[in-house]
């Protein structure tokens, strides 16, 4: 008897353990950015329907990133099957555009990929929509 609750003891452990290991949070990254995206929007705010989403894209110390590979796509948030994507377009000064068609509003995330030799940043950004 005693033999069968330290088995049980056993298990209840390594149970412990593996949620634990599950659980384990990654390693922050606090370094600084190195990339900084401020989005603006044509309507603004965000309107339902057709839109315009522009970028301006700067590096950690403030200067234009011109010349990148920008990649868009945004998801409804609340949903599946309704995301879309797109490459911007650059204008020039590190601003990017994209035209988008928002089918309804609420909470979407926008994940912007930016894309320039050895850089591959990507980064959510939220966009509520009216
Ligand atoms: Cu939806």
């Amino acid at each position: 008897m005693r033999k069968f609750i330290f088995i049980n003891m056993l298990v209840l452990l390594s149970v412990i353990l593996a949620a634990c290991g599950s659980a384990a949070t990654p390693a922050e990254t606090t370094s600084s950015k190195q990339v900084n995206i401020a989005v603006s929007t044509n309507p603004n705010p965000a309107m339902q329907g057709d839109m315009e989403l522009a970028l301006i894209i700067t590096d950690a110390n403030g200067s234009p990133i011109e010349g990148a590979k920008v990649d868009v796509s945004v998801d409804h948030t609340d949903m599946t099957g309704m995301g879309m994507s797109g490459l911007a377009t650059e204008q020039g000064g590190g601003k990017y555009s994209i035209k988008a068609n928002f089918s309804m509003s609420g909470n979407w995330t926008m994940t912007v990929y930016v894309r320039k030799g050895e850089l591959d940043y990507k980064e959510d950004i939220r966009l509520s929509v009216q």
